[in-house]
């Protein structure tokens, strides 16, 4: 990491990665998330020492999932945040129902998990928000600008909340720079790009769920813990936070798959396609990994529903297209 003196910051990398002729509108919209997770990171990070941000509201959300105290919090600032900022047409929130308009003018709509891992808040284990960016296709913001498939993402990215607080963003066809929150500036400042890892480290999957797997997927994980990787390396070591944004980025930097599958006799997820499943396929995608229902890849996906829930096995090509094959089978 440069020197804070001559660090490269989050607004100079966007600008220097934008086309000529850019109008500044995603510099503006990586300010306004910058803000919100400096706030965030701030919060978490003194962990309840000011204000009490633990615990549960008592509330329920749309998921039926009990509502951490920090879920709403992050919900509330990063919503109100972005709704206000002139820059989305419509907002789409793990924690909300339906969508919230935003600036009917604007050309684009931001879909997220404000925070990830919720049941690991209280026990100081990595969280996170997770990002989706799309090009506002209706007239003035509505459900079906967010039912596109991921390969039309005009940005995803991920924040994790831990040691240090990380951004991990994808653009078109770009690299996928990481950045870290410079808490004395509250600037994220470039940390290095990432580059594709091939070999595949570790495998991530809930394995409490064994007995709820298909039989193909047994095998698949038999084949993940015994079989070299295909490079050459050794077989594969397991680990799971239960967070999917840590999880996620441990195998994106070390090399390895995660899995949420599909239970037996049934097709869909626990994961939510819009807001989990695609942003992290695209960001898989742009370091030649792979992402994919098991059936579908998750890059084609046409959404359905704005909580609409899918399998999700996104990491290193090979062992996602050993999932397909033994699934196919
Ligand atoms: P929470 O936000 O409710 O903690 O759920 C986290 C999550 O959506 C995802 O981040 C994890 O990968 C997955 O659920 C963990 O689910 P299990 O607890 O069933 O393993």
């Amino acid at each position: 990491m440069q020197e804070p003196i001559s660090a490269i910051t989050l607004s100079q990398h966007i600008v220097a990665s934008m086309p000529p002729r850019a109008r500044g509108v995603f510099t503006r919209i990586m300010m306004e998330l910058q803000y919100c997770v400096h706030m965030l990171s701030t919060m978490i990070k003194s962990g309840g020492l000011s204000d009490n941000i633990l615990g549960f509201t008592g509330e329920v959300n749309v998921q039926e999932e009990e509502v951490k105290t920090l879920d709403r919090l992050a919900n509330e600032i990063l919503v109100t945040r972005l709704a206000n900022s002139g820059l989305f047409a419509a907002i789409a929130s793990e924690e909300l129902e339906s969508i919230v308009p935003g600036s009917p003018e604007a050309d684009y709509v931001i879909a997220m998990d404000p925070l990830d891992g919720s049941s690991n808040i209280d026990v100081n284990v990595s969280i996170g928000t997770i990002f989706s960016i799309k090009r506002k296709i209706s007239a003035g913001g509505g459900p079906e600008d967010f039912f596109q498939p991921a390969k039309d993402q005009v940005c995803a990215g991920y924040v994790i909340y831990s040691s240090r607080t990380e951004l991990v963003i994808a653009l078109p066809g770009k690299e996928v720079p990481l950045f870290v929150l410079d808490p004395l500036t509250g600037q994220f400042v470039l940390d290095r790009v990432l580059q594709p890892r091939k070999d595949a480290k570790y495998y991530s999957l809930n394995e409490a769920y064994w007995d709820k797997l298909d039989e193909n997927v047994q095998e698949w994980v038999r084949w993940l813990r015994n079989e070299p990787t295909p490079f050459g390396g050794k077989a594969r070591s397991a680990r799971y936070i239960g967070s999917l944004v840590a999880d996620f980025h441990r195998n994106l930097l070390e090399g390895g798959v995660f899995a949420y599958p599909h239970q037996k006799g049934k097709k869909s997820g626990k994961l939510r396609l819009l807001y989990e499943a695609q942003p992290m396929a695209m960001i898989q995608s742009c370091l030649s990994g792979r992402a994919s229902t098991g059936w579908e890849d998750l890059m084609d996906l046409v959404p359905t529903e704005l909580h609409q829930r899918v399998p999700l096995i996104v990491g290193t090509s090979p062992e996602v297209e050993k999932y397909e094959e033994l699934l196919r089978r």
